[in-house]
């Protein structure tokens, strides 16, 4: 069987590319402005059925979102049968193919197909989702006339219409595993939220609840499904509950995280604008596609405070050391920590005194999943809130064999069964991440203050310089080191042995023209001071 040229040729002209515009498939997938990315889709379709044919029809992912960008902004991200991201092998692919002039497009399809061996005879499944950008609903139809230019009858699509990236991520597995030993659960948005819900009420039933959440949403998708779980949470008595800071259940146009959400909140260390929450009052931000969480609070002074990744991963580790060991597992089982180089070097210090290992990776949450797949159980967290727990087949086969012989480790197994159930084993969720979260706090009966006060961060600052060409900049030591441009990593240490506690690096954005420069020292002048020399080396 061959591809209809004619039909990927008169398609394929409806969505012509922008001229002198060079696409790259980057740790966020394809990501621009939402007026260049018509035929950007277009062509994520071809890619998304030859995914899925290559791989026996088994179903594949595609996200339309942006995540934390501006609103007019959009994006596209495929998703692997086992609902972790696109292989890296294939963003080659799908590069190449987005940057294909119209006039070679059915040609250089053929071309694809054979050089990946593609049975076009075969079955393909695609589930799409698509974030609250208003931009969403042309981008969706361009995808699926790419769908259908290379549809040879076989091939089915299942549109869930609006939802968060993590949740799409669910139901790609969910699909694909069902009725097999490995169910992942219901596909469908509900069941994954039923099988969050009944996994927080596990650890946490019989508990004494703690004070309202506030949750802003970045006006984005996150909304409704916070609206929807706090409904789920009540109606089974939950000890939790969950207060919108905006009112954003209907998605207003120019809202989408503007003055909020995760990136505002963790980027700017700066309240939602227009929110002020009271002493010490618990508050978490998400992003517009609901994969990044970081919680914050006002103290007694009316100081903000951030609670960003490194706490949550901090606060989880913390937890989980301790459960494996009352479930008699610590010699059996390995717990480790994956953080990036943004991790602050106070997290760092607090779980390695926890004698919890921790992996440094490039920054991605491709790098970051693939190593925490490596322990018993992982947890891995950016500093910036996209994160999880992985637990091992091999970890769960051992929790269930174990026979407890007192109350105390039974309990514990259970908990386990339950946190691997609660936590999102394809990739992180701001929903599950959260209930991981207020589970600990509310077995722990802790406010905002006393999680914050496992460590504190040493104050820090992030520059973003403008470059004529961030290829020039090359890293090595998990981006901590840079190899190009030759002798700046020398001028940087020397300013960094100034500082007592000092560090500094510099890294090349994979989803901008920039290179950002992060520096830590002991005091907030000493950070700014430190970042702003670095910076200022930078040409
Ligand atoms: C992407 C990554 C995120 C990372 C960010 C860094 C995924 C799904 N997303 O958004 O993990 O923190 O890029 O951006 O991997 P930067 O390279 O511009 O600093
Ligand atoms: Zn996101």
């Amino acid at each position: 069987m061959s591809l209809d040229h004619d039909k990927i040729s008169k398609l394929g002209e409806q969505h012509p590319p922008p001229a002198n515009h060079v696409y790259a498939y980057g740790t966020a997938g394809f990501r621009s402005n939402a007026n260049v990315l018509d035929a950007v889709l277009f062509r994520v379709g071809i890619i998304a059925v030859f995914r899925s044919m290559k791989l026996d029809g088994k179903a594949v992912g595609v996200m339309i979102t942006a995540s934390h960008n501006p609103e007019c902004d959009n994006g596209v991200k495929l998703v692997d049968p086992h609902g972790d991201m696109l292989d890296p092998s294939w963003e080659a692919y799908a590069t190449a193919l987005a940057n294909t002039p119209l006039d070679s497009l059915a040609s250089y399809c053929s071309q694809l197909a054979n050089t990946l061996k593609i049975d076009l005879t075969k079955k393909a499944n695609i589930i799409i989702a698509r974030d609250t950008r208003p931009s969403g609903d042309a981008m969706l139809s361009s995808l699926n006339h790419g769908i259908e230019s290379v549809n040879n009858g076989s091939v089915s699509v299942q549109d869930f219409g609006l939802a968060t990236t993590p949740a799409l991520h669910y139901l790609v597995r969910a699909t694909n595993s069902k009725g097999t030993n490995d169910d992942y659960g219901e596909p469908t948005i509900q069941g994954y939220m039923d099988k969050m819900v009944s996994a927080f009420n596990g650890l946490v039933q019989g508990k004494p609840s703690i004070a309202p959440l506030k949750v802003d949403c970045a006006n984005g998708i996150g909304a409704p499904y916070i609206h929807d779980l706090s409904e789920k949470l009540q109606k089974v008595n939950a000890p939790l509950t969950l207060e919108p800071v905006f009112d954003d259940t209907t998605p207003g146009i120019g809202k989408l995280n503007n003055g909020c959400g995760a990136d505002h909140v963790k980027s700017k260390q700066l309240l939602p604008v227009g929110f002020t929450p009271g002493p010490n009052e618990r508050c978490a931000s998400l992003d517009g596609d609901a994969d990044r969480i970081v919680y914050y609070y006002n103290d007694q002074r009316g100081n903000f405070k951030l609670l960003d990744g490194d706490k949550i991963a901090s606060l989880l580790s913390v937890f989980i050391i301790d459960l494996v060991e009352k479930a008699g597992l610590t010699d059996t089982a390995n717990v480790g920590v994956v953080q990036t180089a943004y991790a602050n070097g106070c997290s760092s210090k607090f779980i390695n005194a926890q004698q919890v290992p921790i992996k440094c990776v490039p920054t991605g949450v491709k790098h970051l999943h693939h190593a925490a797949q490596q322990y018993s159980v992982g947890v891995y967290f950016e500093a910036n809130g996209h994160g999880t727990v992985l637990f091992s087949d091999e970890f769960i086969n051992l929790v269930k064999s174990t026979v407890p012989v007192m109350p105390a480790q039974q309990t514990a197994l259970q908990q386990l069964i339950h946190l691997s159930q609660l936590a999102n084993q394809t990739v992180g969720d701001a929903l599950s991440d959260l209930l991981l979260v207020e589970a600990i706090l509310i077995q722990k009966q802790w406010g905002p203050a006393e999680w914050d006060g496992l460590y504190e961060d040493f104050p820090n600052r992030l520059v973003k310089v403008t470059v004529p060409d961030r290829t020039a900049f090359t890293t090595t030591d998990a981006e901590r080191k840079l190899v190009t441009p030759a002798d700046l990593q020398k001028e940087i240490d020397g300013h960094v042995s100034k500082y007592q506690d000092g560090r500094s690096f510099v890294r090349p954005s994979g989803t901008e023209d920039c290179v950002r420069v992060y520096a830590e020292a002991q005091t907030r002048g000493q950070a700014d001071e430190l970042a702003f020399k670095v910076a200022g080396l930078i040409y």
